[in-house]
């Protein structure tokens, strides 16, 4: 009986515990742009939280190099990348919305990338080189920055609207591969804090299957093949408007916030290893366009100099995985 009353005391104090640290915990939306009514510690001028392997992140780091914006850096690690220190108390302080990027200017957060950007650029004196003068580019403009923003709440629901949304669902393989090396109990914290709670259960569904039986778990391939499928559209739409600006970039000869949003898109895809798919000879101009975008220095500054050892160890793994087993290789054929 002793043991009994013990335990459920033990028991007790530690959901007590949790539900404590729960509260001190909470998350919830915040609108994108400037917050000039919260005020953050800090040492520079602009100060960036972000993560290396990040979709926003490397946009907002390609955007401030390309500006030539020094920034004080805080990485801040996400699941696949070690563990949820995006739920931590210190960085929910940064963000209550538990999401990187932030940009913090003057000690005031920017929240939402597509937000950073266009902050960014008009707080730069080097800002009107990435935007366009004249109206009509500046649509085109702000059309491609959110034709490759990851938009809403759950970006799985409108794939269709952005290739940033189609991207999630096509970066499945590398999570499953990163995560592989990631402890279950890391994960668990998700469970407990996570704002999205289907986000954390995934990455344990992809973790008990592990990277080889990706292919078996079938919602998350009807996902694939959707992000697939509107992501051929979305790059089409590249494709049309390369040939229709002469390129080498979406607008023509000027290199905008526009290419800074498809760079991004355009290396995740490398990362998953989906390029021989979508830079077919059907789109050689977006194919010739992806090569002048490995040429920038904004690429080696905001891409390439944060490839972290989980991402290159998974794409590794897939490209091996690929070569052995039709049935994985399958995912990225047809
Ligand atoms: N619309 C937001 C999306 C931000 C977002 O989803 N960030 C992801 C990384 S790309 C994140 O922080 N995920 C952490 C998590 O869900 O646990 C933006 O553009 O900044």
């Amino acid at each position: 009986m002793g043991v009994v009353w013990l335990a459920t005391i033990a028991l007790g104090a530690l959901g007590l515990m949790l539900l404590a640290e729960r509260l001190r915990r909470t998350t919830h939306a915040m609108a994108g742009g400037l917050h000039e009514d919260i005020s953050l510690p800090h040492e520079q001028a602009w100060e960036l939280y972000h993560n290396d392997f990040s979709l926003c992140s490397k946009k907002t780091r390609v955007c401030l190099a390309e500006l030539g914006i020094n920034y004080r850096s805080h990485r801040i690690d996400l699941i696949e990348t070690g563990a949820y220190e995006n739920l931590s108390r210190r960085f929910l302080k940064v963000n209550p919305a538990a999401l990187v990027p932030v940009l913090v200017h003057e000690g005031h957060p920017i929240y939402e990338s597509h937000d950073q950007l266009a902050y960014a650029a008009a707080h730069s004196w080097r800002g009107h080189v990435l935007t366009a003068e004249d109206p009509q580019r500046q649509a085109l403009v702000a059309h491609w920055v959110r034709k490759t923003s990851l938009i809403g709440e759950n970006p799985l629901a409108a794939l269709e609207e952005t290739a940033g949304n189609a991207v999630p669902g096509l970066t499945l393989p590398i999570f499953a591969a990163m995560i592989e090396h990631i402890p279950v109990r890391r994960i668990f914290v998700g469970l407990l804090f996570h704002r999205f709670p289907r986000r954390p259960l995934m990455f344990l569904a992809m973790k008990a299957r592990g990277l080889k039986k990706l292919p078996s778990i079938k919602p998350m391939m009807a996902i694939l093949q959707r992000s697939r499928t509107a992501m051929h559209g979305h790059l089409d739409e590249l494709e049309a408007a390369l040939e229709a600006s002469g390129g080498p970039w979406i607008l023509g000869q000027a290199f905008s916030l526009a290419d800074v949003g498809m760079m991004v898109i355009l290396d995740r895809l490398r990362e998953v290893d989906w390029l021989g798919v979508f830079l077919t000879e059907q789109r050689p101009k977006a194919a010739a366009y992806w090569r002048a975008l490995q040429e920038r220095p904004s690429y080696a500054a905001g891409i390439a100099s944060f490839e972290h050892p989980t991402v290159t160890r998974g794409l590794d793994a897939i490209k091996r995985l690929k070569a052995e087993d039709p049935d994985f290789a399958a995912v990225w054929s047809g």
